[in-house]
């Protein structure tokens, strides 16, 4: 079992545009604000004994910065990279020196969308992805990477 004293926080990050949600396009991307799903994630993450992190940019360089800060501060990342997930070789890159569990994590689902929406880089790099579930797939992606970090243990 996990415990706050022993593991560091799960950074959950998020990129451009995200600070939007629950103001527009709440068609496609729900009713939720990020602070909602940040209040959300903090209380899945206590209730599995880890912390969580949670910061948002629309800059990819705040990205790339909070990745590398990760390798060290963190027991894993998730991470919405937003827009950047189809075209960020600067996230991918830093994603790939990560060494931590990293979980992808999409509000929508990119594969029935767009096709420009199906390349991901982060995905090439991910432990796992979580995408199409709204809100919750935030809280489903804290379930994965605590499950993660627990089988890397010991
Ligand atoms: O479904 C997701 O979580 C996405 O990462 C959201 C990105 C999109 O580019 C990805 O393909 C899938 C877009 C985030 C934009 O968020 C907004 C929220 C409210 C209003 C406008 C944009």
């Amino acid at each position: 079992m996990t415990k706050n004293s022993d593991v560091l926080p799960v950074y959950v990050l998020n990129g451009p545009n995200l600070n939007l949600l629950g103001v527009r396009e709440p068609d496609v991307y729900g009713r939720t604000t990020l602070a909602e799903i940040e209040t959300a994630v903090t209380k899945k993450a206590q209730a599995l004994g880890i912390a969580a992190i949670f910061r948002q940019s629309n800059h990819e360089g705040d990205l790339v910065d909070w990745i590398q800060e990760a390798r060290t501060s963190s027991s894993g990342v998730i991470l919405n990279a937003g827009a950047y997930t189809h075209t960020s070789v600067a996230i991918h890159d830093a994603l790939r020196s990560l060494e931590k569990p990293m979980v992808e994590v999409h509000l929508s689902n990119p594969h029935n969308r767009e096709s420009f929406r199906h390349l991901s880089y982060v995905g090439l790099v991910a432990n796992g992805v979580i995408a199409g579930f709204g809100a919750n797939s935030y809280v489903l992606a804290i379930e994965a990477i605590a499950a993660l970090i627990e089988s890397n243990k010991g």
